[in-house]
């Protein structure tokens, strides 16, 4: 399964080839045009490329874009979105002209910069410069991961494929791929191949303003495999050298390899070649003309495409059918001789859970003290056995963070189907390789470090959120009961800060059994990610027997928010989240002692609470009580939402300090006594 899917080339392309090459050019020139803004100078520059990648070089499918067995293409450089449209149309991928035309245009399947799941053949989202790298590092370690669990003692398996990533100087200039990059050349990638468009020009002018290392020598330095190739003397890709240093990045299994490859932007176009002002405006129609001329095609015709041509470069379809259905009587053949791992992946490819499997969730006892970072680590444990597809770890605090699966491998070269992932210092980098874990498929991945470090793999969260993938966040530490590291380490604004992302569920649960639970709605989300959001410090295993507001079997926290504790005719409503709700079940009790009845709404996740049912909403908080009091060690202003214009909310505002957290918590004015006096105002205010 290892061998290109067409004779492989390392000669002159045909006439025909000559010909998809030069029209990918023109029709790039063409739809920007038409589009009126775009990127062109990349994608003509790299029309050779990618052809040869698709028609030559990946084993792929276009009549099954999820085929497991494909190899796997990214467009880091996501702005020349044109370079992959192009061969998702040329291939078959069901992209048509019509839609090369739509380019950039409301509707469209051929958006500015691709978008998984909007386009047929798109792996990931890219645009953010850098993610592409670290996603591709990340589906290398998910394709050796899966491989190694699936067929752990074959020489050549049916799962081996390829990880192909087309990157620019941006992609190169961003920490996140430097960090994915080192990453790799440890856990030494084999499966994954870079191509490194080293035009020498970015969008301010020429890279060397910006640039000046040896790139080459720093990939060496990695560990990887590194090769370069310069430009051919007219200034276009070096076609025969580019075509011989894919064959040696493929044939190298044991280091990723990186092929610096010169090329010039907006080559052939007479004055536009080699300015930055092609990266991102349309060439302008005398200047088509000319380029169109100089490819000797007809400087009148636009979208145009020769039938051959086209009946060519989808002779890759046909290719893709053969191959698919050879790897498929490999399946079978597998599936014959590996039982076991055959309903294994049955399973995956279903997305189902295994029956039964909530039933070794933990349980934890009213009344004992378990930090919740504590009760995560006994889930992610007590399921790690049942669950191979739950691996993950954390950017080296995985001690503190509780995301150890003990008695289980490292994911290293050597035991590649470890379930602990040491990812480094390199937040960033976890955020997006856990994102290319994800698209790989049939994985359920976490990633941990403390909630103030989130902050460093933000970009990559929010892909998770745009692109609805189901990774979740361990973030611990989440408060000033962090406590004696300080200022640096105490997430303040962290909580609005992720709230504000997009589809992304933020769970701050109140004891371990919400732990458990929390855990749970992250395992069967389907396109959300979610972030747990765990305490460093003690709390308390709440009694929520009095919760009211189930009338289904499942744990109260998959509403979002429920009373944990009623009360008759409360004049006052308590709200918190994590560690809070301690606090508010404590000042209930206090103000019960002076005749006032408050009910304790437990809120573990905002967003989940805003999606029900206004009855329901209604019901946990009713309009007509209008004193209420939020309690939440972080920035208040956003509970205005929840507590109203009649309401209070005790928070911190501003950085904390260097003391131990109940000490924080006292002077900060996160306090029993602060609550009850702020939920008496409140009431005698409405
Ligand atoms: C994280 C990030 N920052 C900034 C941008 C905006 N941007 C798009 S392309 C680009 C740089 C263009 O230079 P290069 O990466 O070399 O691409 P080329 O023009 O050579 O194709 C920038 C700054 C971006 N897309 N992503
Ligand atoms: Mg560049």
């Amino acid at each position: 399964m290892s061998g290109s899917p067409s004779s492989s080339s390392a000669e002159v392309p045909t006439d025909l080839e000559a010909r998809a090459i030069a029209t990918a050019r023109i029709l790039t020139m063409d739809a920007v045009q038409k589009a009126g803004n775009g990127h062109p100078g990349t994608a003509m520059a790299l029309a050779p490329v990618a052809h040869h990648l698709f028609q030559h070089v990946m084993v792929h499918d276009p009549n099954d874009p999820h085929w497991i067995g494909r190899d796997r293409f990214i467009l880091s450089l996501g702005h020349s979105s044109l370079t992959l449209y192009l061969q998702l149309f040329l291939c078959g991928y069901g992209l048509e002209m019509d839609d090369i035309k739509q380019l950039r245009q409301w509707g469209s399947l051929t958006p500015g910069h691709p978008e998984w799941q909007h386009t047929a053949g798109v792996e990931t989202t890219t645009g953010p410069l850098g993610q592409g790298i670290g996603n591709g590092v990340g589906m290398a370690l998910a394709a050796r991961h899966e491989r190694y669990l699936l067929d752990p003692t074959a020489t050549n398996s049916i799962f081996d494929h390829r990880i192909w990533v087309l990157a620019s100087d941006g992609d190169i200039e961003e920490g996140v791929s430097a960090e994915a990059s080192s990453f790799a050349g440890r856990q030494e990638l084999g499966l994954l191949n870079v191509i490194y468009d080293d035009n020498q020009i970015t969008i301010d002018g020429p890279s060397s303003l910006s640039l000046s290392e040896d790139v080459a020598g720093r990939y060496l330095a990695y560990g990887w495999h590194v090769q370069t190739v310069d430009r051919a003397a007219n200034g276009d890709v070096d076609l025969p050298a580019f075509a011989a240093a894919c064959e040696a990045a493929t044939l190298e299994t044991a280091k990723p390899s990186l092929i610096v490859l010169k090329t010039t932007i907006a080559w052939p176009a007479p004055s536009a070649q080699n300015t930055s002002a092609s990266h991102g405006s349309a060439l302008g129609a005398d200047e088509i003309a000319a380029t169109k001329v100089v490819l000797g095609f007809d400087p009148e015709q636009h979208f145009a495409i020769d039938d051959d041509v086209l009946t060519h470069t989808r002779q890759a379809m046909v290719r893709g059918a053969q191959i698919h259905n050879e790897w498929n009587q490999a399946r079978a053949e597998w599936e014959t001789a590996h039982p076991e791992q055959a309903a294994l992946l049955a399973r995956l490819e279903s997305g189902e859970l295994p029956a039964n499997w909530s039933a070794s969730l933990p349980t934890f006892e009213i009344g004992t003290q378990v930090a919740t970072r504590k009760a995560s680590g006994a889930v992610i444990n007590a399921l790690a056995g049942q669950l191979p597809e739950l691996w993950g770890g954390s950017a080296d605090l995985g001690e503190s963070n509780n995301t150890h699966i003990k008695g289980a491998d490292h994911s290293m070269p050597a035991t590649p189907a470890g379930a602990n992932i040491a990812f480094g210092i390199r937040e960033h980098a976890m955020g997006s390789i856990m994102n290319g874990i994800a698209l790989h498929g049939r994985s359920k991945v976490f990633g941990g470090t403390f909630l103030v470090f989130s902050d460093y793999m933000r970009p990559a969260v929010r892909l998770a959120g745009l692109m609805g993938l189901p990774v979740t966040y361990v973030w611990t530490h989440d408060s000033i009961g962090v406590g004696e590291d300080g200022p640096t380490h105490q997430p303040i604004e962290h909580l609005a800060a992720l709230r504000a992302i997009p589809n992304l569920n933020v769970i701050r649960p109140a004891d371990a059994n919400e732990t458990a639970a929390a855990w749970q709605l992250a395992l069967t989300s389907e396109s959300t990610p979610t972030a747990l959001i765990l305490t460093r410090q003690d709390v308390p295993v709440l009694d929520r027997s009095g919760a009211t507001t189930t009338n289904d079997a499942s744990d109260p926290l998959t509403k979002g928010a429920y009373t944990i504790s009623p009360a008759d005719n409360p004049e006052l409503i308590l709200m918190a989240t994590g560690s809070e709700v301690t606090l508010a079940l404590q000042a209930q009790e206090a103000l019960k002692k002076q005749g006032v009845a408050a009910s304790v709404v437990s809120m573990p996740c905002v967003e989940i609470f805003r999606e029900q049912p206004q009855a329901y909403r209604d019901e946990v908080l009713p309009p007509s009580v209008r004193a209420r009091v939020s309690i939440e060690a972080g920035i208040t202003p956003p509970w205005r939402e929840f507590v109203g214009d009649g309401g209070r909310s005790i928070g911190i505002d501003h950085y904390g300090a260097s003391a131990n957290g109940s000490t924080l918590y006292r002077e900060f004015g996160i306090t029993v006594e602060a609550v009850v006096e702020q939920a008496l105002a409140a009431r005698d205010q409405n």
